[in-house]
């Protein structure tokens, strides 16, 4: 299993939330929450820099004892700090740190007043109301915990979890649609994670506009997905679906609607920084609007927000403060690259392989999409589980396409292959089959525990074989299944620049491989990437949105990503030195 940063962030995180509860000196917690944060948006694997012996590079607020323990966990991916911390606290204060609402602020407040320190205290507290006692338990939280008492049952409640985009957008497509049937509703968008197109959404922020919140209340309480309410208000509501998802509505005037907008996509650290250059400015810029004293001075439309401060618009999938606002301030955002741009889709498989549909099907569903190509890309012989094709039958497939493209005047189907990368880096078809493709994908479906040392130099090698164009799904990884491999990103993405190949960003949302964080990397170092959605029937073909968001995360612009170009431009444009044209 690597190390990445988001779990070596995770450790920190959990350290101070130890360090919190044991009331732990308040600089110290502190330190610990930043080197979290700064480690999770870092764009390098830090875990690599150190396995190939670099010093880690500085890091804000990281000092030398923080750094260290960075090395301690990747070396073994723990904290000595955090089993002794783990030892030290009793199970029962975790538990209760796992439950929404109470941070690790609360969890030390509820054990130094009354004493609770674990969840049966705690509910043994709310139902003799002991809560109202203790200053910033409201009834709303009180409300919350009883909803999360409630769903999770007796025992500990387990770790809410967070969902992938694509799962998060099959619930918030038909909300949306739902809320939009309310009269009163003038305007209704998702913000927050979701619309920062993060790759997991802890809850959905719905936020409308209307002058009747009232009403709109009324509707969206009545919507038939809900489970149960955690809390309901005149602007502001709180419920849990039955899929277990939670969701946070507000419901604002007009004239706030772009202020809130922009409060509610976040990102938190966004919105702070936003919030101190208005404080320089003398202005106060909330989700209510933005003020100069008590007077209004905008809040209508998010534009206004950014104005206000002296930038331009910035889209949300930046709103990560990872540099953005300075680069607006700069005038230097990236143009970032859009799903009209996209002209065809360079992953696919046919039901030669492990696909669904013929190629024929196939290709209809993407001219349907108003693509102008689509690779085909079966597995090559060696994926056996998925009846691979050898040389006989890739040949007898390029035929197929051949016939099928002389019907098409304004598309074509490219001819390729997702060729396995060996376990030495030699490709599972021979030169002379690959010679005959318009490029190919080359992938690596087996040996994933390699070392990282023999990994980089398996998929280097493969490299450099001239047939080699796109490296497919290049960490491997499988959201909730298998870890992304171990090996430097980096140096893979320097040797594919090097040689003239690219990467490709797999849009399917339980790969998501490329990742943002990737995606800037790649940025940086200036390779091609291909935003591609490994369809395995026409719908899959539908996850390229998922793909261009991700990649606009990574700001990546139309001209670094290859499926933006013509289908002659990307066959110029992949076609290697000394290979000639077949
Ligand atoms: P999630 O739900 O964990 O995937 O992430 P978000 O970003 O959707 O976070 P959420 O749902 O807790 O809050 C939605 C947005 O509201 C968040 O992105 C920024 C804003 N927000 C929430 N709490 C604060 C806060 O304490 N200060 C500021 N400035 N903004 C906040
Ligand atoms: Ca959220
Ligand atoms: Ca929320
Ligand atoms: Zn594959």
């Amino acid at each position: 299993m690597p190390v990445s940063n988001s779990d070596i962030a995770d450790l920190f995180d959990k350290a101070a939330s130890l360090l919190e509860i044991q009331a732990a000196n308040a600089f110290r917690v502190r330190a610990y929450r930043n080197a979290s944060r700064v480690i999770r948006n870092w764009p390098e694997s830090l875990a690599s820099i150190i396995r190939r012996g670099s010093d880690l590079p500085k890091m804000p607020g990281i000092g030398e004892d923080l750094a260290e323990k960075i090395g301690e966990a990747v070396r073994t991916r723990n904290l000595a700090l955090l089993t002794q911390l783990k030892r030290e606290t009793p199970e029962g204060l975790v538990a209760l740190l796992r439950i929404p609402g109470l941070g690790p602020k609360r969890v030390l407040l509820l054990q130094k007043s009354l004493g609770v320190r674990s969840v049966q205290d705690l509910e043994a507290a709310l139902n003799e109301g002991r809560l109202d006692e203790i200053r910033g338990f409201g009834p709303k939280l009180e409300e919350k915990i009883r909803a999360e008492l409630r769903r999770s049952g007796p025992g500990e409640p387990s770790e809410r979890k967070r969902l992938a985009l694509a799962t998060a957008e099959q619930i918030a497509e038909p909300l949306l649609f739902y809320i939009k049937e309310c009269a009163n509703v003038k305007q209704a968008t998702i913000a927050g994670s979701y619309r920062r197109r993060c790759e997991t959404v802890g809850d959905l922020d719905l936020l409308v506009s209307c002058d009747d919140q009232e009403a709109v209340m009324k509707h969206f309480l009545a919507f038939e997905d809900i489970d149960q309410v955690v809390s309901k208000g005149a602007t502001r509501s709180t419920v849990i679906f039955k899929s277990g998802v939670q969701v946070d509505l507000r419901a604002v005037g007009e004239e706030s609607y772009g202020a809130a907008l922009h409060y509610f996509t976040g990102s938190k650290a966004h919105n702070i920084h936003i919030r101190s250059m208005g404080v320089k400015r003398g202005l106060k810029i909330n989700e209510y609007g933005i003020f100069r004293g008590s007077r209004r001075v905008g809040g209508e439309s998010e534009t206004d927000v950014f104005k206000s401060v002296g930038l331009p618009y910035i889209e949300p999938e930046l709103r990560e403060n990872q540099g953005e606002i300075e680069a607006a301030a700069a005038g230097r955002l990236p143009d970032l690259v859009r799903l009209d741009q996209i002209r065809g889709d360079l992953h696919a498989h046919s039901k030669a392989t492990d696909g669904r549909l013929s190629i024929e099907e196939m290709a209809a569903a993407a001219r349907k999409l108003g693509y102008e190509y689509l690779s085909i890309t079966d597995h090559s012989k060696r994926l056996t589980v998925a009846r691979g094709l050898d040389t006989r039958r890739l040949s007898s497939q390029l035929r197929e396409i051949d016939r099928l493209n002389e019907k098409f005047s304004d598309f074509r189907i490219l001819k390729s292959i997702e060729v396995d990368i060996l376990e030495d880096g030699s490709l599972d078809l021979p030169d002379s089959i690959l010679s005959q493709l318009d490029l190919t994908v080359c992938s690596v479906h087996s040996h994933f525990d390699l070392s990282a040392r023999k990994q980089i130099e398996r998929i280097l090698r493969a490299m450099d074989n001239p047939y080699f164009n796109i490296l497919g799904h290049p960490t491997g990884r499988l959201i909730g299944q298998r870890p992304a491999m171990e090996f430097d990103l980096e140096e893979v993405m320097k040797g594919a620049k090097e040689r003239g190949c690219a990467l490709e960003i797999n849009a399917q949302p339980e790969r998501m491989d490329l990742s943002d964080v990737h995606c800037r990397l790649a940025k940086k170092i200036g390779v091609m990437v291909a935003i591609s959605t490994d369809a395995h029937s026409d719908h899959d073909l539908q996850f390229m949105k998922f793909g261009v968001s991700l990649a606009r995360r990574g700001w990546l612009e139309r001209t670094q990503v290859l499926n933006t170009r013509s289908c002659s431009e990307i066959v110029r444009l992949v076609r290697r030195k000394g290979v000639s044209a077949a």
